[in-house]
């Protein structure tokens, strides 16, 4: 099957900085949350790799952007580290931010738009001590920091983004205490998800003031990333089904998507959480600081469907309110190194929902990837990995892109998780997801895989066969 995509079309890597820069003792960056449990507990990253190094991109960002180049890509996104750019008063730390000015130096040579997010998971250490997203502090913090960045940069950057997957701190480190600081109590995790919406909204002001001043870009805009996952459910669903997946699409997409499209929050969502001992901390005038939340575009990072079904408990063994469970579709197609569903047309349902219920509102695939395991199994005797899976991972997909655009999705873009092999949290280099991958045993060395030819030909021709 071919399909084609408009020929402005942009295509791009997604990235972010505390994944690939390493460096972590250099230019006084202090230490992140990731950096902080490497060095406490070490046993709870693959292999042993903690935050240290990413990808080494830090020292070898001059060839990883020739390689973009080199593979038709004209965009990138990354993030920058608010512990490299902010010392632990909040002012600027000029070494910190000299390394964003030439990484983005370097990107615009080789002819590669660097866009920029702001906060990618990665909270300050000292942040986290006095509080974290639990407190107003942090997203008066937060908004000092989006200052400075849009000041400092605001001639060089013309993507800006406040957050990458705002809902999954919420989820992954104060509900299912996976992450650090390890908490299952969802009443914290409703402040902290309440809290970052407000920081994106006066992150965004923040944008607006500098604009109005002229010290942004006059083509410059801002936005907000989420890994927006369209909610399905069972064939023939009971009320308590339809239920299930109000509260589900309401706090993962319909929070973000109302927030950066409106500038309000669900209501509906709100007055569920306040019935279920889970109340907003909300103070009188955040409506009008929400109401700055609305953002120029969207970034929509897909990598799996939520399907889910009535609960069977109300409560889960903290206490904390359930409001849906897995249901597994008996016809699902598992990406099984990550153990997460792989269903094309999930992006397409959801870009169509975005159309439906914001047409203006402009939006590109900020995310989506495929995370391999083992590889090195795949090499053929010349040594190539032959990652032929990924290919049609992307394929598939971006023939669904192909036809929202079709059918009027204003999709202008396509960014994939991650162009090179990088760092992946407590998974570290557990599963590859690149067109190019990172020899670790060789000074992180870059080497191409078989799909390293097949993305330069889409890339180039926006016709993917
Ligand atoms: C997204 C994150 C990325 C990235 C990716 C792949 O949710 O924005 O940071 O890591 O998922 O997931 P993982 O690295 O966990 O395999």
């Amino acid at each position: 099957m071919t399909s084609r995509l408009p020929d402005d079309f942009f295509f791009g890597a997604a990235l972010s900085g505390p994944q690939t820069e390493g460096c972590w003792k250099k230019t006084g960056k202090l230490e992140s949350v990731w950096d902080h449990w490497s060095q406490q507990d070490i046993d709870a990253f693959y292999n042993k790799v903690g935050s240290y190094v990413g990808n080494d991109m830090g020292n070898q960002y001059r060839g990883d952007y020739k390689i973009f180049h080199d593979l038709g890509l004209t965009s990138a996104r990354t993030s920058m580290q608010w512990t490299r750019l902010i010392d632990q008063t909040g002012a600027l730390n000029r070494e910190g931010a000299d390394f964003y000015h030439e990484m983005l130096a370097a990107a615009k040579e080789e002819g590669v738009d660097l866009f920029m997010n702001l906060y990618h998971f990665d909270m300050p250490y000292y942040m986290l001590e006095r509080g974290g997203w639990e407190k107003r502090e942090t997203v008066e913090a937060f908004a000092g920091y989006a200052r400075t960045a849009f000041r400092e940069f605001g001639q060089e950057v013309r993507c800006w983004f406040t957050f990458n997957e705002p809902i999954v701190e919420p989820e992954n480190s104060y509900t299912e205490g996976n992450w650090i600081p390890f908490v299952h109590d969802f009443k914290r995790a409703v402040t902290v998800q309440y809290h970052i919406a407000l920081a994106h909204a006066l992150a965004v002001r923040e944008f607006r003031l500098a604009q109005k001043e002229g010290l942004v870009r006059s083509d410059a805009k801002i936005g907000l990333i989420n890994c927006f996952a369209p909610p399905y459910t069972k064939e023939d669903p009971s009320a308590a089904d339809l239920e299930a997946v109000r509260m589900t699409d309401g706090l993962h997409n319909r929070w973000w998507l109302d927030l950066a499209a409106d500038g309000t929050l669900p209501q509906d969502v709100i007055d569920t959480l306040a019935a279920r001992d889970a109340a907003v901390p909300a103070r009188p005038g955040d409506d009008e600081l929400l109401s700055f939340g609305k953002v120029d575009w969207l970034g929509f990072n897909y990598y799996q469907p939520v399907r889910v079904q009535a609960p069977e408990a109300d409560a889960d063994e903290w206490g904390n309110p359930v409001f849906a469970r897995p249901y597994i579709w008996p016809e699902r197609r598992m990406n099984e190194s990550r153990g997460w569903e792989i269903y094309p047309q999930g992006i397409y349902d959801f870009g169509m929902k975005i159309k439906r219920e914001h047409p203006d509102l402009e939006f590109f695939i900020s995310e989506n990837g495929m995370g391999v395991e083992g590889e090195d199994a795949f090499r053929d005797e010349s040594g190539v990995i032959q990652d032929d899976y990924r290919i049609d991972f992307v394929r598939d997909h971006l023939a669904w892109v192909a036809k929202a655009i079709e059918d009027g999705a204003k999709c202008v873009g396509y960014h994939y998780w991650a162009v090179i092999d990088n760092w992946s949290w407590n998974n570290a280099f557990k599963n590859r997801y690149g067109f190019v991958g990172v020899d670790l045993m060789h000074g992180y060395q870059r080497y191409y895989k078989k799909s390293a030819e097949w993305l330069r030909r889409v890339a180039t021709t926006r016709v993917v066969e």
